[in-house]
């Protein structure tokens, strides 16, 4: 049977959590909680949660505050980053409006020169990231890890123990563990759920603070997937797409809907906010904690590394394990990294996996939706 239908309530509970987790963080910022705001995925979250600090995503991902961003900001740079300046800078986010710092790195250019403007708003520091996971590359992230942990240590006038950042590991790895069992069920055949679905709950978990807990409902939603679809309860079959490039939630979901609404159903995210940011652990028996979490973190497979096998090799096995008829890369629009490597992720999807394959730019606005649907009916006709 179709099921788009009464998903646990403990899913819209986690759809809805960027919503409830405003009050959340105002609580914690009553309670003395130190707030890190933070872009992107290359962030070692386990240094600022060792010290017990709230580490939340900051606004990215609507198109709302563009139009101010752009009477600063070039209008042909990607929406992600205008809109993260627009936030700050009409300051209507308020999980920026509570950070007590805001930290980026070096990823894409235009990434790197907005967090300089950024700095008219709030503290910010930006990491120094590697573009190349070499052993110099992990080297010299893990010196980058220290250095941001006495900036924290600084800043908030704390210590940082070993102790405390093995701890803060530890529940991280469980989080990650949850959240892909949870995804993993996607690799069943028919899908037990929409990707849309999927994808409200990966975002949600992001904004959930206390990760202890977030784990454990997770899994809790994960069984409850299982056993409802061992009850028959899943979508009927349908073509299974792959989903990969630049972050795909918020505005830039229209994509998902669209493959979605026409018969659709992505069953794996290879993007941040989905697999890319949560498929390796941070290796805890590693004697040096600031290595394993060097290394886990600069493996991220991100455009923004040149040359970036690790996103390669992670489509392969998405592809094989998640049975996948087709896949769509979606770049931000004047995204230049995803957008020059969209030639080498056709050339995987076409020559080696044989399979269809299709490269869109995305915007946040909504003015495409219309064209969108028509290609994506017309691909997924085909499949
Ligand atoms: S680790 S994907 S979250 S950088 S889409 S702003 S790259 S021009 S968002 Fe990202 Fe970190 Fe990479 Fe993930 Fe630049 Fe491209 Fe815009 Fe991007």
């Amino acid at each position: 049977m179709e099921l788009i239908k009464d998903l646990p309530e403990i899913f819209e509970e986690f759809a809805e959590q960027r919503k409830n987790s405003f009050l959340a963080i105002k609580q914690l910022k009553e309670n003395g909680v130190p707030i890190v705001g933070v872009f992107c995925t290359y962030l070692p979250q386990e240094i600022p949660a060792a010290m017990g600090a709230g580490v939340v995503g900051l606004c990215s991902t609507s198109d709302e505050t563009i139009p101010d961003a752009e009477m600063d900001l070039p209008r042909n740079l990607c929406p992600l980053i205008k809109s993260s300046y627009g936030f700050a800078k009409t300051d209507k986010c308020p999980f920026f409006y509570f950070s007590d710092l805001v930290v980026g790195e070096t990823t894409c250019d235009g990434k790197k020169k907005m967090y300089e403007y950024l700095a008219d708003f709030k503290p910010v520091y930006v990491m120094e990231l590697p573009n190349k996971q070499s052993e110099d590359g992990y080297e010299m992230y893990r010196r980058e890890i220290i250095r941001f942990q006495k900036v924290l240590e600084e800043k908030f006038g704390v210590t940082i123990t070993e102790e405390q950042i093995r701890h803060a590991t530890k529940i991280r790895n469980q989080e990650r563990v949850a959240l892909k069992n949870l995804y993993g069920l996607m690799k069943l055949d028919p899908a037990p759920m929409l990707g849309m679905d999927l994808l409200n709950v990966l975002t949600g978990a992001q904004f959930k603070f206390n990760k202890e807990a977030s784990a454990e409902e997770l899994e809790a939603i994960a069984e409850r997937i299982q056993a409802e679809y061992e009850e028959g309860k899943h979508l009927e079959k349908r073509p299974r797409i792959l989903v990969t490039g630049s972050p795909i939630h918020g505005a830039a979901s229209k994509v998902v809907k669209a493959i979605e609404d026409n018969g659709g159903v992505v069953v794996v995210f290879e993007n941040c906010g989905g697999v890319k940011s949560v498929d390796e652990l941070v290796d805890e028996s590693n004697p040096d904690i600031y290595e394993a979490l060097a290394k886990r973190y600069l493996n991220i497979g991100c455009s923004c590394m040149a040359p970036n096998p690790h996103r390669f090799t992670l489509l392969r096995e998405l592809i094989k394990e998640y049975k996948v008829d087709a896949v769509v890369d979606v770049a931000l629009q004047a995204c230049h990294t995803y957008n020059v490597e969209s030639i080498g992720v056709k050339r995987l999807v076409t020559e080696e996996f044989h399979l269809p394959f299709m490269s869109l730019e995305a915007d946040y606005s909504s003015s495409d939706i219309g064209q969108l649907n028509t290609r994506m009916a017309a691909f997924i006709e085909m499949l």
